[in-house]
């Protein structure tokens, strides 16, 4: 460790201990106080719900953990240092975050709570979400990330302090924005004057994040046990390339990110698009079509020429011509780049992992894409037609061989049984392009998208995954 962790304050607060914040926005901050620790940035690491038990851990051992970064030739540690204390609400009870919220050391929140962590909906706040129901009713004692970000910031201005900038590093389309209308929205039913004081105090700024960090599995524990020589429970294991765009629009002092390698801009939405578009539209793709034919990582997807043509095509044919251009960007280029870090084979990436919550990552993978081609040309690229059709089949339950599909998604038990009753068919494809909200009023109604996706289910239907991708690949380029 090249800085003195003793000197370190309480000044950033991290929700959502997961492995990505370990490997991203902790890893940049740490390398930023190699460079540069006089401004003191120590973190505050919190969990919402599950893994207390974890931050335990992480407490007994000072804070300190480690990052391993993996590729065909090994695997490479760094220990991290920021990380000065923990907080479970379970543990410290359910004042303790708003409490460090108040803090006047406090100056950075930064979240990583998963795309439904922020209770939202494309018009702002949910506020039928039972979470945000529950918090808007004991407003006290809140227990969404929302909830509690409210109540911490309603004490700090009760308490005269300023306000504070709130990082949002989930895969959103504008996330800042996306989070700062959930905490005004939620405020404003509380105080409208909270929620003045926040929008003219706090800054929310929109960042592009990208590094692939797996789940831990037990295996991934064991190579970090041999590889360090002892034990580490809060490790990671990723991917050595990072990149970390954020808005440069930040309260008060920003802390060591550029010094850490992140790139600070006054517009992140090219690189957001860019990156939501090419590389996570390309996951969801792999990890539905993949997962579905039975191929459990995204390099054994990779590995599979079918699969690694199919990627291709969607990166030059859907995803890269909805994009505007930027400059010293080349599209082409940033699609090699990451079918390159995807075939990674150290990585063992679950297409189920990636599958998990699909409701709530199709509108900014898939369906963005989607929408520019049928505005630019009046078409639905076949693709995406593709990988709705399969999530169709995913809420439907079974593998092309028969065997259950994993399922983890907040809509997925409500959209299951509204769908399980109809047959195949106009009317399966009409009922889903209804429920399923993420189409949005002007999708669902596009007689062109019932067509596609009715198209793309049946041929997905009568030959399965594989026949229906080379039949695809073998028709020519638009
Ligand atoms: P993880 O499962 O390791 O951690 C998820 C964290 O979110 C946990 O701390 C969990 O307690 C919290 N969480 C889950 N649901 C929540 C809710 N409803 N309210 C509040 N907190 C909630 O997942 P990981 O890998 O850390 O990813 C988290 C997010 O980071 C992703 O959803 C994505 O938006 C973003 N991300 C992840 C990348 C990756 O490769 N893992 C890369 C780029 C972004
Ligand atoms: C993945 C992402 O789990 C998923 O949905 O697509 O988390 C992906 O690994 C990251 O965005 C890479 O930056």
């Amino acid at each position: 460790m090249s800085y003195d962790r003793t000197t370190l304050r309480p000044r950033w607060l991290h929700i959502g201990f997961g492995a990505f914040a370990r490997a991203h926005p902790l890893f940049v901050l740490d390398r930023g106080l190699r460079a540069d620790a006089s401004g003191q940035w120590g973190v505050v690491v919190a969990r919402l719900n599950a893994g207390r038990e974890e931050l335990e851990h992480l407490a007994l051992a000072g804070g300190l953990y480690h990052v391993l970064e993996a590729d065909a030739q090994g695997l490479r540690a760094s220990q991290i240092g920021c990380v000065i204390d923990t907080c479970h609400p379970a543990r410290d009870g359910q004042d303790a975050l708003p409490r460090i919220i108040s803090d006047a050391e406090l100056a950075v929140i930064s979240l990583t709570i998963t795309e439904k962590g922020y209770c939202s909906g494309p018009d702002g706040l949910d506020f039928d979400h039972p979470a945000i129901r529950a918090d808007l009713k004991h407003d006290e004692a809140p227990r969404s990330a929302i909830g509690v970000l409210v109540q911490g910031l309603a004490q700090r201005r009760a308490a005269g302090l300023g306000g504070v900038t709130l990082l949002a590093c989930d895969n959103l389309a504008g996330n800042g924005r996306k989070l700062a209308r959930a905490v005004g929205d939620f405020a404003a039913t509380r105080d409208p004057d909270l929620a003045a004081w926040i929008d003219a105090n706090c800054r929310f700024p929109c960042a592009m994040v990208d590094r692939i960090v797996p789940a831990m599995t037990k295996d991934s524990h064991a190579r970090v046990r041999a590889h360090l020589g002892q034990e580490d429970r809060a490790a990671v294991i990723c991917e050595p390339f990072l990149q970390w765009v954020i808005e440069d629009d930040f309260a008060a002092e920003c802390p060591p990110l550029a010094e850490g390698g992140a790139l600070l801009v006054a517009d992140v939405e090219p690189f957001e698009e860019m990156k939501l578009r090419m590389l996570n539209g390309a996951h969801t793709l792999l990890a539905l079509l993949g997962g579905q034919a039975g191929l459990e990582t995204v390099d054994a997807c990779m590995a599979d020429p079918v699969f690694a043509a199919a990627v291709e095509r969607f990166h030059e044919d859907e995803a890269a011509p909805s994009l505007p251009t930027l400059p010293g960007i080349d599209l082409a280029e940033y699609g090699v780049q990451l079918r390159h870090r995807f075939a990674n084979p150290a990585l063992q990436h679950r297409t189920a992992q990636i599958a998990s919550d699909t409701s709530q990552k199709l509108p900014q993978r898939i369906l963005a894409p989607l929408r520019w081609h049928l505005a630019q040309h009046g078409t639905v690229p076949p693709l995406c037609a593709l990988v709705l059709a399969s999530w169709l089949q995913w809420l439907r339950g079974t593998r092309d061989d028969g065997a259950d599909l994993p399922f983890n998604d907040p809509q997925a038990e409500d959209l299951r049984s509204q769908l399980a009753s109809l047959s195949h068919g106009a009317e399966l494809v009409r009922a889903y392009l209804s429920k399923y909200q993420g189409f949005g009023s002007d999708l669902a109604q596009d007689a062109r998208v019932a067509e596609a996706l009715g198209h793309a289910f049946e041929r997905l239907h009568s030959t399965g995954i594989r026949h229906t991708l080379l039949s695809l690949l073998s028709e020519p380029h638009p």
